[in-house]
């Protein structure tokens, strides 16, 4: 399908794809897409003030009942997963398979929200107390805005809007700049769901495409309480902080810097596929992307060996052939770094295999690389940093106490993992003295988690938790509650105040 009947499909009207001042370029060529119109600082309080109308309707609608809106959503995300996906690849420059996963992860939490709406469980709590109960309930806490990042255009957006919306909230979502049409194309589907519902309160999910301005008015706001960002370290930096000063919300998915140790045991053939997925999928630009290997010296020359070897074979292309397993990056920019970074490695003691712009059998205009092995000395400065490309560095140890050190070593704490088929190394990698992240796994990568789990991580990473388990919590807000069932007024801690 070409680009113009893939945005037709997709409901886009003529009108929407030009005049505007935003210019969309996809990663494959580089060519223009559309241009489409913004949102200013000026339409903000209007938007804001939608939200929260909404939300004093939504709240009160019992949550089952809103899961049922997440469900029709999960169904028209099931019937356009792929139109949608192909959009994503098309401005995202993600290989076909990469896109439609994303949409897969998109239906997978509006299934699990689903369940959810009939498990907004709070407890009951034994009272001190003769003749009173205590429990828990949870509310709706109110407008969540979501800022996402263009690496995962649309997931991110459902991870936060599919509990949300069952949660009672309404959204306010800001895509990347450089993703707005995956944004409005979600937009679209999700105004089917809300048709076929019926009777949701207008304003319940909004979309802002714009820049800065417009994601500085939605953390600005007390009507926003709830804010989750993902992107940079230096995003969260800045989000963070001004959120908190006004007592709001924030749940921040920030950059990583994800680690995998390979053991003496570790089943090298496994681990080579597992290796390759992770650092070079999706083009190195995933927050959960392997950018640290972490081997064993008696193995580290054997396995290096094998990646330069596997590295070598990988077929760097338009990622709409279904051949292609690495895509471009998103933009000449993103080559730069990755170059610069390349080079930082090499004055700092590495040595790199691949790493080199491809510009033969690829499409013309896109930033199309070899992904990079890099043997360092040490953990230098530049391994020390997210760099949003795919190169792995390599480093090597002796003791696991040093692997694992060396593993936490680094500002970012998201994710991580072990190769190993010894019992005892699993064990303490996963224990209190092991990972420092918030994700760590055993004999599989760093990346492609599973919507059913809590993601997010430690340190510079933000703190915050997404999706699965019970990180719908941070979309509520928790109310205590003693009820007294007796004739008597009994008072805590055994205090006494007679009159
Ligand atoms: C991201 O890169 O922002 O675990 C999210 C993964 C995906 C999500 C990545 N499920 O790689």
């Amino acid at each position: 399908m070409d680009t113009a009947a893939l945005l037709t499909s997709l409901g886009f009207t003529p009108a929407e794809l030009t005049g505007g001042s935003l210019t969309v370029r996809s990663p494959i060529d580089g060519a223009e897409i559309a241009r489409v119109h913004q949102t200013t600082a000026a339409d903000m309080p209007a938007l804001i003030a939608r939200a929260q109308t909404a939300f004093r309707a939504w709240r009160e609608v019992p949550a089952p009942r809103r899961g049922e809106l997440v469900r029709l959503l999960g169904e028209e995300l099931r019937a356009a997963k792929a139109e949608l996906g192909a959009l994503v690849t098309l401005e995202v420059g993600k290989i076909t398979s990469e896109g439609l996963g994303e949409v897969q992860e998109m239906i997978d939490i509006c299934d699990f929200a689903v369940g959810l709406s009939r498990q907004l469980y709070g407890l009951t709590i034994a009272s001190e107390r003769p003749g009173h109960r205590m429990m828990e309930s949870w509310h709706p806490t109110g407008p969540c805005a979501v800022i996402s990042a263009f690496n995962f255009p649309v997931a991110v957006w459902s991870w936060n809007a599919a509990l949300a919306l069952v949660c009672g909230d309404p959204v306010i979502w800001k895509p990347s700049e450089k993703t707005p049409l995956t944004a409005m194309a979600t937009m679209k589907i999700f105004a089917r769901a809300l048709a076929r519902f019926g009777d949701a309160p207008e304003g319940l999910a909004q979309l802002v495409v714009g820049g800065p301005d417009v994601g500085a008015a939605l953390v600005a706001s007390r009507d926003i309480p709830i804010v989750s960002a993902t992107g940079s370290t230096r995003m969260g930096r800045a989000v963070g902080p001004k959120v908190a000063e006004r007592f709001g919300r924030s749940i921040l998915e920030l950059g990583g810097n994800n680690a995998m140790i390979v053991a003496p045991s570790a089943d090298l053939d496994m681990a080579v596929r597992a290796i390759v997925f992770s650092a070079v999928g999706t083009a190195g630009q995933r927050c959960t992307s392997l950018r640290r290997l972490i081997a064993h010296n008696s193995i580290r020359a054997d396995l290096t060996a094998k990646l330069v070897k596997a590295y070598a074979s990988l077929p760097v292309g338009d990622p709409r052939a279904a051949t292609t397993l690495v895509g471009p990056l998103v933009d000449h920019a993103a080559r730069d770094r990755m170059l610069a970074a390349l080079e930082q490695a090499k004055a700092e003691g590495g040595t790199v295999h691949g790493g080199r712009t491809v510009t033969a059998n690829v499409p013309q205009g896109g930033a199309y690389i070899e992904p990079a092995v890099a043997e360092m000395p040490a953990q230098t400065a530049i391994v020390r940093e997210e760099t949003f490309a795919p190169i792995l560095y390599v480093l090597g140890y002796e003791t696991l106490d040093e692997a694992i050190a060396l593993q936490n070593d680094v500002p970012q704490g998201l994710s991580s993992c072990i190769f190993t088929l010894n019992l005892r190394e699993a064990e303490t990698f996963l224990s209190a003295a092991g990972s420092d992240c918030g994700i760590a796994n055993v004999n599989i990568g760093p990346s492609g988690a599973e919507i059913g789990g809590a993601f997010g991580g430690e340190k510079e990473t933000g703190g915050g938790r997404e999706s699965g388990s019970d990180a719908w919590k941070s979309y509520m807000r928790r109310q205590t509650n003693t009820i007294n069932y007796s004739a008597k007024l009994p008072l805590a801690q055994g205090v006494k105040f007679d009159f």
